[in-house]
Formats: C-alpha cells, structure tokens, sequence
C-alpha cells in the first residue's frame, strides 16, 4: 500500500535505511511523505465556501493529526517500529508554532479539522508569524520571552506564489501566500492561508523579543500580538490587521471570480465569519474593494452584509477593540471614508450613542461595525451569549433579536481523544461499538458501564498509566519529578486575573500551612499550572512569580513536600497540554463567573476523564448541566451576582482581608520572611497589595467556598470507586462538546454550505 511510498521517500532522501536514521531524519521523510498523502487527498468542494479569518490558528503539532485524520497512523507506527522507531519519539522533533494565546485560537484550529471532516468547503485565512507568540523561560522565578521560531527549510507550509498588492499609505506591500492543507478525519481536504511578506527579517530581534516597531516591511509577520503599550504598537496591530484583511479580501474575489461567479451574487457562495474583531476590517475592505469592481456602494454594503458573520469571544473590555480613526487614517486612509459612511448611516437611524460605530472620542469601535453591517452575531456558550444579549450588547440585541445566536464551542476528538490519550481509546472500545470515533454522541453509551467494577477498575488503571507517563515526560524535558500516586489538580490556561490562578495560589499557601501545623491530606496532592503571561501585563506576571516561589518553598520543606508539590510547567503549549490533560484528576476552572466566554480547556479536561472544580462560568455550566451534581465540583457566586457587584460597585477586597482573620494570614504569608528569602520583594508586594487593594476580578468573593469546595473534591477522591464513576459520567457526557456538533450548527444556523 501507500507505505511503501514512505520506503521510497527514505531511500530518495538519505540513500539508507530507515533503521540507520536519526529520529530527526525519520520525521524529515514522514513529514515529505505526509504532504504527499494530502496532495493526493481531494479537496472538499461546494456551491458555497467558507472562509475563516482570525488571527490566530493555535495548530499545535501536525504530523500525528494528519496521520490520525489520513487513517494511516497505525500503519505507519507500526512500520516505524519495525525499524526500531518510536512513533512518540519522532514526534517530538516537531517544533511547534505558536500562532496563538489560548482559546480562541485553538478553537479556530479545531475548527478547521471539523469543518474538513464534515466534508465542508472552509479554509482559514490568517497570518504566518515566523516567531509567533513566544517561547516562554523561567529565570529567577520570573517569565521571560523569547522568540520561537518554528519555519525551517521543509515544513507543513507550501510556498502557492500567489501574491497581492497591499497599499498602505507611506507604501504598498507585496505579499506572499503560504498554505497548509488541513485534512479531514476519513474526507477531503480544506487549505488554512497564512500571509505573509518577504522582506520579514528576524534579525532585527534585539534582546528577549524586542525589535523596532516602526520597521514595518521587516516587522510585519514577525510576532503574533506584538507589544501594544504605546502608539507604535498600535499602529503595528493596525498594519497586521489590514494587511491580513486586505490579502484575505483580494483572495475571495479571485477564488469567486476563478469560479466564474458574479461578485453580485458573492453571499451566495462565500461566509465570511470573523473571528473576534480582530479581521473587522474585511467589512470596509470588502465594500472598497466591491466599488472598485464597479458596483454602487448601496448594493457592495449589503452584498457583505450578507456575507459576513461575527464571532464574539469575551466581554473584557480590554479585548473589545476600538482603534483611534487617525491612527486608521495613518494605516490605511482608503478604508476610512466606508467607515465613515457606515458611521453615518447609523448616526442617522439611532441617537443611542452607544450603538454608533466612531465615538465622540473619534474612536473606530470594531465589534459595532460588525454587528450593524454583517448578518449574524454569536456568543460561544449559553451563557456567554445570554449576557451579549441582556448585558453587554443589550442595545445591539434591541435593535437585531434576529441576528443573535450561540454557538457552544468545542474540540476535536482527533486530537484530544484519539491522538492524546490511546490508552482511554482503548479502554472505550471495549465498551462501546467503534463508531464513537466518528460520532461523538456514542460514548454516552459508556453509562451503561457505570456499575460495573471491572469497568471502573480499568478506567483508574487507564489514568494511572497516563499520569505514569506525564511523570516520565516532565522529568525528561523539564527535570521535574512527579509522583504518580499523587492526586493530579492542574489550571492550565492563559494567565489572567479572571481565570484567578491567584485564588488556586492561595489555596496551596491555606495548604501548605495546614500541613506545617500537623494535617496531613489524606492522599499527596500534586498542583500543576501552565500559563504564559502577556509580556506587557505586569500583574499577571507577579501571579507567575507568586506561584514559582510558592514552588521552590514547597519543594525545599521537607516537612511538606511528601504530601503537597507545586508546579509551573515551561512553555504551556498545545503539545503540553497533550501530556497533561489525560493524566489529570481535577480540573479547575475557577473564573469569576460571567468573565470565562466559554472555556475549552474545560471540556479536553471532561473528555479525558477529570473532574471539573469550578464556578458556574461560561460552558462550566453546561458540563454541570450534563453530569449532574455529583460528577462535579461547583462554587462560588452566580454571574448574575457577580454583574451586580460591578453594576453596584460594592466589592471592596480590603473588607474581607479586614474581616475574615483567615484571608488575611494567606494573603500575608505572600509577603512572609520565608517568601521574600526566595523572591523578588518588590514583586510579592505588589501582588499583596493587589489583592487587598483593587482585586479586580474577586479573588476574595469566592476564597472560602473555593477551598471548601477543594477539599471535598480530595476527601472524595480517596472512595476511588465513587470517584471512577465520576470520570465515567464526565466522558460519556462529552460528546456534546464535539466541534462537530459546533460546526454542524454554525453550518445549519450562519453559513449554509452544502
Ligand atoms: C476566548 C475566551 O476567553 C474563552 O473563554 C473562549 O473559550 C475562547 C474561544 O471562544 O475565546 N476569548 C478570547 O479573547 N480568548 C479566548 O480564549
């Protein structure tokens, strides 16, 4: 079969067997052999394609995934391990892009791998960073960042030569289209677009990740969300936002005009779905470029109204973005007068000012734009798109009820099932018919086994080998020892104070000081968390910083350590998240409610059989919907509360510090003789002040029912039975969380492909 093809590739390449090669080689020739399968594969086709931009596409690793969706990865591990090769091995010597933060960009990944395997016509349109995000070090208990370059001579990319002209208004921009195919689990193939420029020059890197901002035609495609803290920053967001726009727009007229189509008639073959804001700038871009074509602005703006959907991510404001219209004008004054006019038209139907696109400020708010002049807006989670509708986007949902819909997340089962966790694949397929690989909803099957003993017992033998393993893997790429026996409780996600890593901090300090005073827990608790930080969000890094010092402190008391470790894992990424979310016994998901959109974390966590502790945020409360209350951990205020407190502005933090002795001796601790022998002082005491002082996010509101919640959650755990039931339910209720099932509804609901 197409094996033999791989046999051939080695011989071609290094004129040896595959025996004799390094395991760096071996990946060379799979990587060579795999993107030939996919040329082979056919691409999916429809009347009507969907293109979707964002600005970020977290990928993670390839090779295994295409494998997997090629249906040939046993074939070939087994063809590698007759030559003495380690599939896992190989693997390894994949570097892995960061061309996204978290969430919203895994989701875009996962979303093409369901779009693909749905056998819809969707590519995705984004940017190639040849840095991307950064790679991220611990020195002296504080984040640094790094570049990480992940594009070498061969890689998953293919130079199409397609090319389009930019026009900027100091200059005009040459790019160069690279594509990657994206294939579907057992169907045809859709392409991601990542543009780029040729003049991008990675030498102009100073010290960490620092280079010249105004250096656009060397700067462009350098980093995914460079540095915004000062107008340049901005600016450059700005040139990265157009110039992605501007080359996805120019792409879907020359698709529709290759098909022969009548631009007239665009919305009847192309959805256009953008992602968060920022690619809002398509809207103007498209109008331009539609007038450009000879049709009358009236008819271009509702031609791509019709086209054109959005995607809310999150009610933070810092992520709603507004860009000042001057520094537009700076970037890319053509597409001003369309706002403008846009603007206008709106000033005239509504005097609410809260629903204008440019402010009084002159600022250029994104999102506004896209809901007044695109067809359909979406929250990610019931409850997310419930508060865009009351709360945040109140007036918008006044004007347009009809646009309004939710779209509940999810994740492929490819990788977070399939590729990540073969042990539990396994451990399924003894229970349930094959076909849950293909539908999701199949596993809830698996309730049929929820009294059966040697069920259970193999599940907990399934997620000690994983955590085993996670063991194994964490010692050899980062000296860290675990033990296995330990319960496993891990936040890994983005650092910010909403998803409150803080909270999970001062549980271990509540921990660490009841050990020292003689309780022991009842099983050793292992607390692992994975975060990088934005490099220009302070508090978020003194967070960091609070959590390594808590690591060497722990580390170092030997009255502590056998019963309670602290781990910050380096360089969160997606291939991380591979190793530990299958080895996991708790997953926390501690957002202030209302803050947390959805979550996707949440359901990889479910899907592998770990325990959710968390507040009723965003999907949380539909996992909590699915399980029932006893295969999860619920506390703390309501969103409804918590959007009281902010409307009342009565959460003061320094009156539960005042109050309540115990809060106050955990707070203190981060500011202890035996913490600031280990950190930086300036550094403790900024996160201590924080916490007393401004809390933002209301550490303190939910600190007491949080560690109750925690420590049922641990005294539960030692009925192993009563617990393996737990893990049963939570993946025989997964399967909703399917990006399947997401995709399916976008497609019925937004996009309408055949
Ligand atoms: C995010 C939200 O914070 C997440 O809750 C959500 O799951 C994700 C995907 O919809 O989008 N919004 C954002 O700006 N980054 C995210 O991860």
């Amino acid at each position: 079969m197409e094996l033999s093809r791989l046999e051939t590739i080695v011989k071609e390449k290094y004129g040896r067997e595959m025996r004799d090669l390094s395991d760096a080689e071996v990946y060379y020739a799979l990587l060579a052999f795999t993107k030939d399968m996919l040329k082979d594969t056919p691409d999916n086709k429809g009347s009507k394609k969907l293109y979707y931009i964002s600005a970020e596409f977290l990928i993670g690793k390839l090779l295994s995934n295409n494998l997997i969706n090629l249906g040939i990865y046993d074939d070939v591990a087994e063809l590698l391990a007759k030559n003495g090769k380690d599939i896992a091995k190989i693997e390894e010597v994949e570097p892995e892009p960061s061309l996204g933060n978290g969430g919203l960009g895994r989701l875009a990944a996962c979303f093409l791998d369901s779009v693909a395997t749905l056998g819809l016509e969707g590519d995705g349109i984004g940017l190639n960073y040849h840095l991307g995000l950064f790679r991220q070090v611990f020195e002296g208990h504080k984040q640094k960042e790094l570049p990480n370059p992940w594009i070498g001579e061969e890689s998953w990319l293919t130079d199409t030569g397609l090319s389009f002209q930019v026009p900027f208004r100091d200059f005009t921009l040459t790019s160069r289209l690279y594509d990657m195919d994206v294939s579907g689990y057992g169907n045809g193939k859709n392409k991601l677009h990542l543009f780029d420029v040729d003049g991008v020059d990675e030498h102009i890197v100073g010290e960490g990740i620092s280079f010249d901002k105004d250096d656009i035609r060397r700067n462009l495609t350098l980093f995914l969300y460079p540095d915004d803290s000062d107008k340049a920053g901005n600016l450059l967001r700005i040139y990265q936002q157009y110039f992605m726009v501007s080359c996805g727009a120019q792409l879907i007229l020359k698709e529709c005009e290759d098909n022969g189509y009548e631009l007239r008639r665009l919305h009847e073959h192309v959805a256009i779905q953008i992602n968060d804001t920022h690619p809002s700038m398509v809207i103007p871009e498209l109008i331009r470029l539609l007038v450009q074509k000879n049709i009358d602005f009236n008819e271009a703006v509702e031609i791509v109204q019709k086209t054109c959907a959005y995607t809310n991510h999150t009610i933070l404001a810092e992520a709603l973005e507004t860009w000042p219209l001057e520094y537009l004008e700076q970037v890319a004054p053509q597409i001003v007068p369309v706002i403008q006019e846009l603007d206008l038209r709106i000033k005239g139907k509504y005097a609410d000012e809260k629903v204008h696109i440019i402010d009084r400020q002159n600022r250029v708010h994104m999102a506004h734009m896209d809901i007044h002049y695109g067809h359909s807006v979406n929250g990610v989670a019931a409850l997310h798109t419930d508060i865009l509708k009351h709360t945040e986007l109140k007036p918008f949902y006044d004007i347009y009820p009809e646009r309004f819909n939710n779209k509940t997340n999810g994740i492929t089962f490819r990788r977070w099932l399939l590729h990540c966790n073969k042990e539990l694949v396994r451990w399924i397929s003894g229970y349930v018919e094959e076909d849950f690989r293909r539908d999701a909803n199949k596993l809830e099957k698996l309730m049929r086994h929820i009294e059966s003993d040697i069920a259970l017992e193999k599940l907990l033998d399934v997620k000690h080998e994983k955590k085993v393993q996670l063991a194994r893997y964490l010692e050899e790429s980062q000296g860290i020892k675990l033990n296995p026996d330990s319960i496993f409780d891990i936040q890994v996600k983005r650092l910010h104070e909403y998803k409150r890593q803080q909270m999970n901090a001062l549980f271990v300090i509540y921990k660490y000081l009841e050990i020292k005073a003689g309780k022991i827990p009842s099983t050793p608790i292992t607390v692992i968390f994975g975060a990088k930080a934005a490099p220009a969000y302070k508090i978020a890094k003194d967070i960091i910083h609070l959590i390594l010092c808590l690591q060497e402190l722990v580390d170092n008391d030997p009255d502590v350590s056998p019963y309670l470790q602290v781990v910050m894992v380096e360089n969160y990424n997606v291939t991380m998240a591979e190793h530990l979310i299958p080895a996991c016994d708790i997953s926390e998901q501690i957002s202030l409610a209302s803050k947390e959109a959805s979550g996707t974390g949440n359901m990889k966590f479910m899907l592998n059989g770990a325990v959710t502790l968390g507040t009723e945020d965003g999907a949380n409360v539909e996992i909590h919907e699915l399980v029932g209350d006893d295969s999860i951990y619920i506390f703390g205020q309501s969103s409804a509360q918590v959007i009281e407190h902010y409307a009342k502005g009565d959460y003061r933090a320094v009156d539960y510090y005042i109050n309540d002795e115990q809060i106050r001796s955990l707070i203190n601790f981060i500011i202890s003789p035996e913490m600031m022998k280990i950190g930086d002082p300036y550094h403790l005491l900024q996160i201590h002040a924080e916490l007393i002082y401004k809390d933002w996010f209301m550490t303190l509101l939910d600190l007491k029912e949080y560690i109750a919640a925690r420590n049922r959650a641990y005294e539960d755990y030692a009925d192993r039975k009563a617990w393996s039931r737990k893990m049963l339910t939570n993946i025989a209720k997964a399967g909703y969380f399917s990006t399947d099932r997401t995709i399916a509804e976008y497609n019925k609901d937004i996009w309408h492909l055949q």
